[in-house]
């Protein structure tokens, strides 16, 4: 069995968009492969945050991801912050990276103009953690979205990187590529859906009232309509794809096609398939999130299972960095003597 390794951040209430380009998909390849995912507090902490928030908003990402269908037991769920290990690792990464190869990534560009208060060498140095996430674990296969390609690149650069410097080391993580949908904002299509951006989204956990009121407000055509397809009709379009019956997409796209669309039916049933497939996942959170203790125990086992595979990579990689002293033992009677 192939290992995987996959992050997500606890920056917010999980969405959608989340769901559709990541968690199914860590829900798939469960059965398969043997499967480390992390609640990656680290990089949270890259844009503005309340510390006073953060332990609620870590427990609330584990409690959706059980929710949703990861298996703790099957797989290692864990903080990432809870494992020394990461940042160590990230470190030494740190002393390998050219400093040009963070500057041109895309996602350090978007993010430092979404957060001009507050550009952070955190911020810049995002995908070096990342790597030492993966490294880390030396995972195989990394299931990554389209906008995580470019992360995903500069990881395997780093393995390759040590290697050559330091001796064989870290295999080369390859991209696990799934099925994914990119679902942008209900309030501007032209960006990405984000966990960050209020009215973006719709969370897992959300109530039935609030799918409703969000998708009944979703931005659909801002001008005349034209010949192509607006952002916003074509994002209703993949969200009824991924939560509505095929013959229930198929009749909505004929109606497109033939101009008698009317948004407020594709919104309503949309709302109804949403609801419908979310339900679950709120009630599967509300009960763990009513025990947390029981929550906390089970990140706590994660962490010990991670930690575990994270000593035993750290050993070696201190020990190929020239970090450990070794065993002369004529340098301490040598040192008395002066
Ligand atoms: N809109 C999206 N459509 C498809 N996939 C998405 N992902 C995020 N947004 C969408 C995927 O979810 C995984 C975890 O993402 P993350 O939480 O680590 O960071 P992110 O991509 O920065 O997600 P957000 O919601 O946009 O968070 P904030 O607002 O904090 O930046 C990733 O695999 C990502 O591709």
């Amino acid at each position: 069995m192939a290992r995987v390794f996959s992050g997500i951040q606890p920056t917010g209430q999980l969405h959608v968009g989340n769901y559709l380009g990541a968690i199914r998909n860590w829900v798939a390849v469960q059965a398969e492969h043997d499967c480390v995912f992390s609640i990656v507090d680290l990089h949270a902490m890259t844009i503005p945050y309340d510390p006073a928030e953060l332990p609620q908003r870590v427990l609330a990402t584990a409690a959706t991801l059980i929710g949703c269908g990861i298996d703790p037991e099957r797989s290692i769920l864990y903080v990432q912050s809870h494992v020394r290990e990461h940042s160590e690792l990230c470190w030494i990464l740190n002393c390998i990276t050219p400093l040009g190869s963070l500057q041109r990534m895309t996602q350090f560009k978007d993010k430092a103009k979404q957060h001009q208060e507050n550009v952070n060498a955190g911020l810049l140095n995002y995908p070096i953690l990342q790597a030492a996430d993966i490294l880390l674990y030396k995972a195989a296969l990394v299931p990554v979205g389209e906008d995580q390609v470019q992360h995903l690149e500069l990881s395997r650069d780093l393995a390759r990187r040590f290697n050559h410097l330091f001796g064989e080391t870290f295999p080369e993580p390859q991209a696990l590529l799934t099925r994914a949908a990119r679902v942008m904002a209900l309030n501007d299509p032209t960006r990405k859906m984000s966990k960050s951006i209020p009215g973006s989204f719709v969370a897992l956990t959300a109530p039935p009232e609030e799918i409703q009121g969000l998708i009944r407000r979703a931005v659909t055509d801002t001008g005349p309509r034209g010949e192509s397809m607006s952002p916003g009709v074509a994002n209703l379009f993949t969200l009824l794809e991924s939560f509505s019956a095929p013959e229930t997409v198929a009749q909505f796209r004929e109606a497109y096609e033939q101009g008698a669309l009317r948004y407020v039916d594709l919104k309503q049933q949309l709302a109804e398939d949403m609801v419908r497939a979310l339900t679950p996942i709120r009630e599967r959170y509300t009960e763990l999130m009513s025990r947390q203790d029981e929550l906390k125990e089970l990140l706590a086992y994660g962490a010990d299972r991670a930690r575990a595979i994270a000593r035993d990579t750290m050993e070696e990689v201190r020990d190929k960095t020239g970090l450990v002293l070794g065993t002369s033992a004529a340098a301490p009677t040598a040192a008395r003597a002066t």
